[in-house]
């Protein structure tokens, strides 16, 4: 792909401006419950913001802006107006709380911050404990008190701004990781970044058209979500429809009421979708994506049997910005994540950072147009060496070149010398009739070192008895090496997740 960018470049002027200026601006934009946006009425709305951030907040340049909303026009209006007045967008996940607000605020060294009005109270609170944040204001609110309200003084600013003219280099959003081990680390990314991700798996891999209609489950404040939902969307002059509450339930209502083409969301939330088969083939959804987590072959085999539809699975990182191996759904091979993005390099190297040969597990490594900077954080040189992104999977790649996910390498199980990779139990354990959904651990055991550990969430109406432990245990053993089969089961009721929806196994090694 092209990716030659001027020395002058805002992300928020190529995304939305370029629309407008080039007559598109009465195309549809964006659409949720209740609101239908053109191009052009996003942009009003983004300036006004942009005016009210620059000349009411004393916004400048550079400053880190937190926003906190669900997913709603709002947030989108807010992310282009920091964006374009050259401020730099810090989203935060819509269920955090002051806590965890402030870990963000200080790391980030937030100044301002605009919000959903159901979460003021928490952003208030963490203000409160961190002076740095200097001017909040709210939107979406009624009731509440009027002097911090947004629209007022929107309504009063102009819905002209000029888009300020960063470096192509400028940072214009800070992306927070999921924060499956530790405290979260703030990943930055430029105006140039932006771009580069939407003219490399969007273009080559998804092949989405400008009357698509694109929806999805993950935050905004998620890359992936942000990507899917809103930026390769605009990059195309496509629209979007956003829904607050993305459950598989509203996925389905939202893909017919909206008439979503194409949808952004997990492999869990495809399970369950795939009862709704019947429904979603009335619909006009074509292109499926399925990312954050892998993607095994029964799951897309359970899609395609209730669709018809082949998801496009792709692995992507909060420090890459969006996916770097995937594949187009006509190239799809059940059981691998695809090949590396047009645009982006990819390999398995031992850990000597060597390359193995196909058909040997390693580690991941990256390259690409996009790459890890961590803010402040000396953790950066665990993920970036020699050039290379280590993203922290184990793979295997075939001699074809498509990546087959094995583990996150931290779990990769060994019991008695065998490298069992948890993922694999946790697919073999998924094609058994009984089970919603399961977690594997290795627990430590004087004798084999580890011991396969499942934990499994059954359906309804199957009995968590020794019978089922039993039934659980052949069917491993039938479909998969017998000695990867689980050793110890338990059942419980739900697994721990994080707000992306991913497994939180260090949470099962020590149960709180
Ligand atoms: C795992 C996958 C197997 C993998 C993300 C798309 O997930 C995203 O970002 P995070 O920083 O997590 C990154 C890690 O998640 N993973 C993601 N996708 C897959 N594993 N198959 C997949 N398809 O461990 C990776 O290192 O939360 C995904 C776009 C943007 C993103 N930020």
């Amino acid at each position: 792909p092209e990716l030659q960018f001027p020395e002058r470049l805002n992300c928020a002027a190529e995304l939305l401006d370029r629309h407008v200026a080039k007559g598109r601006g009465e195309r549809l934009c964006l659409q949720a419950q209740g609101v239908r946006w053109t191009y052009a009425e996003l942009q009003a709305q983004a300036n006004r913001i942009a005016n009210v951030l620059t000349t009411q907040m004393g916004l400048v340049p550079g400053n880190r802006v937190l926003l906190c909303a669900p997913n709603n026009p709002m947030m989108v209006a807010s992310w282009f107006a920091v964006v374009k007045a050259g401020g730099i967008a810090v989203a935060a996940m819509p269920l955090l709380r002051a806590k965890e607000l402030g870990t963000i605020i200080e790391i980030a060294q937030v100044s301002h911050a605009l919000c959903d009005a159901a979460l003021l109270a928490e952003v208030q609170a963490a203000q409160a404990a961190n002076p740095r944040l200097q001017a909040v204001r709210y939107f979406n609110g009624s009731g509440l008190p009027a002097e911090q309200a947004l629209e007022p003084l929107m309504a009063q600013a102009s819905p002209h701004f000029d888009t300020v003219q960063t470096a192509a280099t400028d940072t214009c959003l800070l992306g927070f990781t999921s924060g499956t081990t530790g405290v979260p680390k703030a990943t930055m990314h430029f105006h140039r970044d932006v771009m580069a991700v939407c003219a490399c798996w969007p273009r080559h891999v998804l092949r989405a058209e400008p009357d698509d209609v694109f929806i999805g489950s993950p935050p905004l404040a998620f890359t992936f979500g942000l990507g899917g939902q809103v930026l390769f969307p605009m990059a195309i002059g496509a629209s979007m429809a956003l829904l607050e509450k993305a459950g598989p339930v509203q996925l389905v209502d939202g893909i017919e009421q909206f008439g979503a083409t194409v949808v952004f969301t997990a492999p869990t939330s495809y399970r369950v979708m795939a009862q709704q088969g019947e429904r979603l083939r009335q619909t006009r959804l074509r292109k499926c994506v399925s990312a954050g987590e892998a993607l095994n072959a029964s799951t897309r085999a359970l899609w395609k049997d209730a669709t018809g539809i082949e998801i496009i699975d792709g692995i992507g990182s909060t420090e890459m910005l969006h996916i770097f191996i995937s594949h187009r759904e006509d190239e799809a091979r059940p059981g691998a994540t695809g090949r590396a993005v047009p645009g982006y390099r990819a390999k398995v190297v031992d850990a000597q950072g060597q390359e193995v040969p196909a058909g040997t597990v390693g580690k991941l490594a990256v390259q690409g147009p996009t790459g890890c900077r961590y803010l402040n954080d000396s953790r950066q040189t665990q993920y970036v060496h020699a050039g290379w992104n280590l993203t922290g999977d184990a793979y295997v790649m075939d001699a074809d070149g498509y990546f087959i996910y094995q583990a996150r390498t931290d779990d990769m199980i060994i019991s008695s010398g065998y490298n069992i990779a948890a993922p694999e139990v946790e697919d073999a354990l998924l094609a058994h009739a009984a089970v919603a959904e399961c977690a594997v651990i290795g627990l430590p055991d004087s004798e084999r070192g580890q011991i396969v550990k499942a934990f499994v969430v059954l359906r309804p109406g199957f009995a968590a008895d020794a019978d089922m432990v039993k039934t659980l245990q052949d069917f491993v053993k039938s479909t998969v090496a017998p000695y990867k089969y689980p050793r110890a089961v338990d059942f419980v009721g739900q697994l721990p997740r994080t707000a992306t929806g991913k497994l939180q196994r260090f949470r099962l090694h020590s149960p709180a």
